[in-house]
């Protein structure tokens, strides 16, 4: 008998995390995956909340945007970008920053790609920087060769929240968060001949409370200085905007995106952990039931 009402306790778990899944699974079929990174009309500003998230329809996004992907698997910070998958990306050089401050040459001198990822634990960035001439001789993290990353994580456009940053990691691997060092977030730069790679990991809980999903949006900006000649900087990019510290509603926009076949691969991984779960717990019924009573 007892046996019975275990079995029945186990059924009705069962289908209640069957139908979680599957819930998830639909919802995330409703999911439009963005296909490009370019500018979209402006139509109002966005008023959805979710879970602390900020969460916007893509046609509601004003200045350009980059999409930034969940990630599967997440990276490893040592700035080699090997296994990043293909994704959405944005260059920043003299043709396509809003500000632009100093002389540049060309690509060769100053330009970056950037690509972003996500998972539930964190928000990761990928730059690929070319630049000639590197130098970090200044203690001012401002004046030498780096990239700085302003965020504006409940994209509130309210610029000194918990959730505002404006993250600097100089060529050297220094990292600061409005100029003051931090170990807060992982970074890792990985120099190479004309230029360096900076790989970033972000704590979701730095950006947002809570666990984001496909469809979060973050102000975002990202700030590339130049310096060739050592003192102060030579040159400095902005994506959007005309600070990278301040005034979030200058910046653009941080979307959070997935495939749909990496959405299957996670939920895939969650029955797997579900079915193990499972297991364990009718083994633990068996030993219940050999259980010879007083
Ligand atoms: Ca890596
Ligand atoms: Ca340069
Ligand atoms: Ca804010
Ligand atoms: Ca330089």
């Amino acid at each position: 008998m007892k046996r019975a009402m275990w079995i029945v306790i186990l059924v009705l778990i069962t289908i209640a995390l069957g139908v979680r899944v599957l819930g998830a699974m639909g919802k995330e079929l409703g999911t439009t995956r963005p296909t490009s990174g370019e500018a979209l009309a402006a139509l109002s500003p966005p008023s959805q909340q979710s879970e602390g998230n900020t969460i916007i329809t893509a046609q509601l996004i004003a200045r350009r945007s980059l999409y930034s992907m969940r990630l599967v698997t997440p990276p490893q910070i040592d700035g080699n970008l090997s296994e990043w998958p293909a994704g959405d990306s944005i260059e920043l050089n003299r043709s396509t920053a809003y500000t632009f401050m100093g002389g540049i040459t060309g690509l060769d001198d100053l330009s970056a790609v950037i690509r972003s990822g996500w998972d539930e634990n964190a928000l990761y960035f990928a730059i690929a920087v070319r630049d000639d001439i590197l130098v970090t001789d200044s203690t001012d993290v401002w004046r030498d060769d780096g990239v700085e990353i302003g965020l504006d994580g409940l994209y509130d456009r309210y610029p000194w929240g918990p959730d505002d940053h404006q993250y600097t990691i100089v060529a050297d691997g220094r990292i600061t968060d409005r100029g003051i060092p931090t170990d807060a977030i992982s970074a890792a730069v990985l120099i190479y001949s004309g230029g360096y790679n900076v790989e970033v990991a972000i704590p979701m809980p730095q950006l947002i409370p809570g666990i984001p999903v496909s469809g979060t949006v973050m102000g975002f900006t990202i700030g590339l200085r130049d310096d060739d000649t050592g003192g102060n900087w030579d040159a400095y990019l902005i994506w959007e905007g005309t600070t990278t510290a301040d005034r979030p509603e200058q910046f653009g926009t941080l979307i959070f995106t997935e495939r749909l076949e990496d959405r299957i691969a996670i939920l895939e991984a969650k029955i797997v952990r579900l079915e193990k779960k499972t297991q364990e717990l009718l083994r633990t019924l068996s030993e219940f039931e050999q259980l010879t009573p007083p």
